[in-house]
């Protein structure tokens, strides 16, 4: 681990931003030894406003916290960063020039635009082997374009899908019983959206695989997935507004799996761009099991079986990813 290093977090007066900066600066994130710099990227109306979360890191006292800097011009902040957080994205239902955006392919088009500058900012400025996770949506096709912009293949882009790992291993654990930590190998394919398929046929409740521990066809194929690719939303209508503690925790979650070796026989999961494995067409940010090797590569495990009922979901969220992928073609 280094000994310094700079992180980079948009929209980060957002409510995942409040939950996600202090948990980066708390020595969790990248340990107790490394000073975190942060630079926290708004849009203009609101960076004013980070001063007040930039209060609240300095007076939690963590001996992990460096520099704290607030911006509004993604190239100027993306200088030597090792780790950019795309969390700030404009969400759907928002009026903008007087339409409500409800539409997928609105949110893509408008999101998109963000996503180039950003992607050509940490291209040209950030270190060569910087990481970037995707978390504003449409993740993956965020990821894409940004990619795209980038134009440096020797940093690594992906779409956040840990959240809905987790979100998967916490149904397995309350349906078998067996603790969260005992749950692993929890695989999200595809999109971070309803599409996505959890795969219970490569996840492992304590040892054993869970779909066999669980034989249950029907609670996985129907109530399983449902909760799984609905919980968002099911989160928004109890609270009010989307996840965030989780949402952060994914990202925390990610930052930690993508810095650390993968132990053998476990994966960690997030979208990342698709090179023909597993028969997903190449040039999609797709999501897959990943590890990260002893040198800090991030590479997609492979060799492991997919059923006929798995080879469908994945046409699924593969179909939908390549029709973002077509709403956005100008972009990319
Ligand atoms: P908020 O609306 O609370 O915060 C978003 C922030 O981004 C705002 O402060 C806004 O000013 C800022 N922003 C917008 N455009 C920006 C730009 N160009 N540069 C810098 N900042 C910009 O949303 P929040 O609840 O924090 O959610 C953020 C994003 O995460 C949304 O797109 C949301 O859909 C997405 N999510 C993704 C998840 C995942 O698992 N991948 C799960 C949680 C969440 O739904």
């Amino acid at each position: 681990m280094k000994n310094e290093i700079n992180v980079l977090v948009t929209g980060a007066a957002g409510q995942i931003g409040y939950a996600l900066l202090p948990r980066l600066v708390s020595g969790e994130a990248f340990g107790p030894n490394t000073t975190v710099n942060l630079k926290l990227v708004e849009v203009p109306q609101v960076v004013d406003k980070l001063q007040g979360i930039i209060m609240e890191l300095e007076d939690c006292g963590f001996s992990s916290l460096g520099t704290v800097e607030a911006y509004s011009d993604i190239f100027e902040a993306a200088h030597n960063v090792d780790w950019a957080l795309l969390v700030g994205s404009i969400p759907r239902g928002i009026t903008i020039n007087g339409k409500k955006i409800e539409e997928r392919g609105d949110l893509l088009r408008i999101n998109g635009g963000i996503f180039t500058d950003q992607g050509k900012a940490i291209g040209e400025n950030a270190k060569s082997d910087a990481k970037v996770l995707v978390v504003g949506n449409p993740a993956n096709t965020n990821a894409l374009i940004g990619m795209t912009h980038a134009k440096n293949p020797s940093q690594t882009w992906m779409a956040m899908t840990a959240l809905d790992a987790n979100r998967a291993k916490a149904q397995v654990s309350i349906k078998t019983g067996k603790a969260i930590s005992k749950i692993k190998n929890m695989i999200i394919w595809g999109n971070h959206s309803p599409t996505m398929y959890p795969d219970l046929d490569n996840a492992y409740a304590d040892g054993e695989i869970a779909s066999t521990v669980i034989n249950d066809d029907s609670w996985i194929e129907e109530d399983f997935l449902e909760i799984v690719q609905q919980r968002g939303k099911a989160i928004i209508d109890a609270r009010g507004a989307s996840s965030a503690a989780s949402a952060a925790n994914g990202a925390i979650d990610t930052v930690k799996q993508a810095s650390n070796p993968t132990e053998e026989g476990n994966c960690f999961s997030a979208g990342i761009l698709s090179d023909g494995s597993y028969g997903v067409p190449e040039g999609l940010i797709f999501g897959y099991p990943l590890k990260t090797t002893r040198e800090g590569k991030i590479e997609i495990i492979q060799g492991l079986e997919l059923n006929n009922y798995a080879k469908q979901k994945l046409n699924i969220t593969i179909s939908e990813l390549q029709e973002e992928k077509e709403a956005v073609k100008d972009l990319i």
